[in-house]
């Protein structure tokens, strides 16, 4: 009897192991409520998960651009341009960390291919440069500094070069497994590595065949726990450089592109694919596409955009550093939209990140700060017997509503409440599970809209036009399958212009 129960609750577990996962297949055959049922076991991997969970990371775009004052080199610059002044990585990473930034990427190699780690792999590098005397190293100076403060660290590795002669050939692959390797061996821990798509002509004129497949593995070896984005199975590309995400967000879609063969070969954790198809569209993961899908998976939309115009620093944009309120717009519609942000700030000529955008990036944090100071929820009485789980700043906590249980609650002050900000968070541990949602508060003559939205995902902020009101409550209008909300808020913003409705 007992061997028969341990056997049982062996299977059972191994059951729920198996439900949970970072891809499944559809057959043919499967019906829309089957695509379903499997689309919301489609979870994200520890790595995945980490990376959500930072909800603000940083680009430093920093390089021999920076020296010519362009956007994209082409290969030709003499590396003696390279010399800042007064280099300060911890002053980089000290002013986005106070911003609430938990992660930086450092653009070790642009697609000039100027090298900014002294690398055996070419001359074309800082160790050429009069910086140092040539024995600087800005990817361990960052590196380090990141340490320091206890913050993720990345980098950035342009696959096009159009300085390497190589380009071009199958000789190329071989420079760039070279060039990774260093990078992932040399500086400690590496929390993601970003691979842009851009695949341009070498100094040959020939174009690369990039092999990607190797490259995951060397990454996938040396660095497991690191994220791959964008050109890359991990991290998707949101579709824009302008910081604003789909109002609909989906982590989990369509993978028509996977090789069974691949991934059979491949343990699950590790299952590192080239992305392929449309990252643009409107809404990736709707009932539509992954009703025609052969795969679903779980792949994250990362928003990336710079603080400038440009990617690179140019003195003349100085007077154009985004404006607190335009990054807080950002990020609403970045983080507030299941997405992580990953927002450049690019260090300048003298090795430092400009007044202009530590100013910029303190007066954003000071917004933020002021308007989740206080959940207005953990004052007010709820209908929810378990409402303290969605209170507790601790998305591994869920409230889980069940199966018959109206998919409603109701949250009632004693007095009257100004709110104009929602702030909703699923488990996304148990999948993305929300389709439609309605806010309403209590109006003289009845219950009123607030806002609505569409998906939530790890995190779904929203502001509507303030309104002032006793009781509100919260209607899941549709789903995929019971929701598992990890956290609620709502906020008053009393700086909000009140026209906005996002
Ligand atoms: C683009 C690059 O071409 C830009 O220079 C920049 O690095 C951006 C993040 O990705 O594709």
């Amino acid at each position: 009897m007992k061997r028969l129960l341990s056997l049982l609750l062996a299977s059972t577990c191994l059951q729920a192991a198996a439900q949970q996962q970072n891809m499944v297949w559809i057959a043919p055959t499967d019906s829309l409520p089957q695509i379903l049922h499997k689309a919301v076991q489609v979870t994200p991997t520890p790595r995945q998960l980490r990376w959500q969970q930072l909800e603000l990371t940083a680009f430093f775009h920093f390089g021999i651009n920076t020296f010519t004052n362009r956007e994209w080199g082409d290969g030709k610059e003499n590396p003696q341009l390279f010399n800042p002044s007064q280099l300060d990585a911890r002053q980089w990473v000290n002013t986005v960390k106070a911003a609430g930034i938990k992660q930086v990427i450092i653009t070790a190699k642009h697609h000039d291919g100027f090298c900014l780690w002294p690398t055996t792999s070419t001359k074309h590098s800082v160790a050429s440069s009069p910086w140092k005397n040539g024995k600087g190293d800005v990817v361990k100076e960052v590196a380090e500094a990141c340490r320091e403060a206890g913050i993720g660290f990345g980098v950035y590795l342009s696959p096009w070069d159009m300085h390497e002669p190589s380009y071009g050939t199958e000789a190329y692959n071989t420079f760039f497994v070279q060039q990774l390797t260093e990078l992932l061996t040399q500086y400690g821990q590496i929390d993601e590595v970003w691979f842009d798509g851009a695949n341009g002509e070498g100094p040959n004129g020939k174009k690369q065949v990039y092999d990607f497949d190797r490259w995951y593995k060397v990454i996938r070896k040396l660095q497991p726990q690191a994220t791959i984005a964008i050109m890359g199975p991990d991290v998707r590309w949101v579709g824009t450089e302008t910081g604003h995400g789909r109002t609909t967000e989906w982590s989990v879609v369509p993978a028509n592109h996977l090789d069974p063969a691949a991934v059979a070969a491949n343990s699950q954790q590790d299952l590192a694919f080239k992305p392929a198809g449309d990252m643009m569209g409107d809404n990736l993961g709707s009932r539509e596409k992954i009703s025609k899908a052969k795969a679903l998976v779980w792949y994250p939309a990362e928003t990336d955009v710079s603080i400038r115009p440009g990617w690179f620093y140019h003195a003349s944009e100085d007077s154009l550093v985004k404006t607190p309120e335009q990054l807080l717009d950002i990020y609403f519609h970045s983080v507030g939209r299941n997405g992580v942000l990953l927002l450049n700030i690019p260090p300048d000529k003298r090795g430092l990140i400009h007044e202009q955008d530590v100013k910029a990036l303190q007066q954003w944090h000071q917004r933020r700060n002021d308007i989740f100071r206080r959940n207005l929820l953990s004052s007010a009485q709820s209908t929810l017997l378990y409402s303290n789980l969605l209170l507790d700043k601790n998305d591994s906590t869920a409230y889980t509503f069940d199966q018959q249980q109206p998919m409603q609650m109701e949250w009632r002050w004693r007095g009257l409440q100004d709110m104009n900000v929602l702030l909703l968070q699923e488990d996304i541990r148990k999948g993305q599970r929300v389709e439609n949602f309605v806010l309403e508060y209590l109006d003289h003559d009845g219950w009123k809209t607030a806002a609505t939205g569409t998906t939530i995902g790890y995190k779904r902020l929203l502001r509507f036009p303030a309104v002032s009101t006793s009781a509100m409550r919260l209607r899941i209008t549709g789903t995929r399958a019971n929701p598992v909300l990890a956290e609620m808020g709502i906020y008053y913003d009393d700086k909000q212009p009140q026209h906005i409705n996002d």
